[in-house]
């Protein structure tokens, strides 16, 4: 498949060593400002047809002992099923080719989440890895955050500890959101990736990873898009959702798209192969 853009060897170096990397400029600003615009229309639509704001809040309990305020994050998974605009954002090439260069031509969709973090309140998230959430096999699994404003540190910008997908699954609290213990994981451990409007972050799920609070008078507009390789299946049929499978960039080579693409009859095609007796 021909590819229109790539990343450099230093950038695939880069990732290789950090589990991290930051694209500069993927979108342009105007572009960035017009999801922006999408994406503060489709949480109005959604916070009038569920009767309020509170409705969307997805603050993680434990991002309260991090924040003298209540945490406030607006939040919609699998925004593609609202707006045909973020379909398209989740197959530009812009985004999928250099995917490609971390993980493989066949690009596969996990889930997508939208997050605007309120100005003053908006929520932080503490240091965790996304791995207990949706366990896979082969680790391929990476997630792509498109940032629609300029976000510095005071916007509650990325952090991640460089470096840290190399430790292997670590043990997580559970309860207020899959967490790392709090005082052993501090957020000020981790390294800041400030942004600007229209850059993008990757980051491989095993990757630590948080952000700070939003403490500026203007939102925090973020689309993070989960992906993985689809021949890397899940080990637990756990964070299901619709619109799971949908191929971004290539083909399913495994041929698994049919009845149903979702984690749940992936993880289990992958239980009946691992009990398959060699014949
Ligand atoms: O948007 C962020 O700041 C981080 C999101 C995150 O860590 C997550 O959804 O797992």
């Amino acid at each position: 498949m021909e590819a229109t853009y790539s990343l450099s060897p230093e950038q695939v170096a880069f990732y290789e060593e950090n589990g991290y990397l930051h694209l500069p400029g993927v979108l342009s600003r105007e572009e960035a400002t017009a999801y922006r615009e999408e994406a503060h229309a489709l949480i109005r639509r959604l916070a009038q047809a569920r009767g309020g704001e509170d409705a969307l809040n997805a603050a993680w309990g434990s991002s309260r002992a991090l924040t003298d305020l209540p945490p406030k994050l607006l939040h919609c998974h699998n925004v593609q099923y609202h707006s045909a605009a973020f379909t398209r954002l989740l197959c530009d090439p812009r985004l999928t080719d250099r995917i490609a260069c971390l993980i493989g031509p066949n690009i596969q969709l996990h889930h997508t989440k939208l997050f605007i973090k309120p100005p003053e309140q908006g929520a932080p998230f503490p240091l965790h890895q996304d791995y207990p959430y949706f366990p896979h096999a082969k680790h391929t699994m990476l997630a792509a955050i498109f940032f629609f404003e300029d976000t510095p540190v005071e916007r509650g910008c990325l952090c991640v500890i460089p470096g840290s997908h190399k430790l292997g699954p670590l043990p997580h609290i559970p309860e207020g959101g899959w967490h790392l213990p709090l005082e052993q994981y501090p957020l000020e451990a981790a390294v800041p990736i400030p942004v600007e409007a229209g850059d993008v972050v990757v980051f491989n799920y095993l990757t630590i990873h948080g952000s700070g609070v939003n403490r500026t008078q203007e939102a925090r507009t973020t689309l993070l898009v989960q992906m993985r390789d689809p021949t890397d299946f899940p080990t637990q049929a756990v964070h299901l959702s619709r619109g799971q499978g949908l191929m971004l960039r290539g083909i399913d080579p495994t041929a698994d798209a049919d009845p149903d693409t979702s984690s749940r009859s992936r993880y289990l095609s992958q239980l009946s192969h691992a009990n398959r007796t060699p014949e």
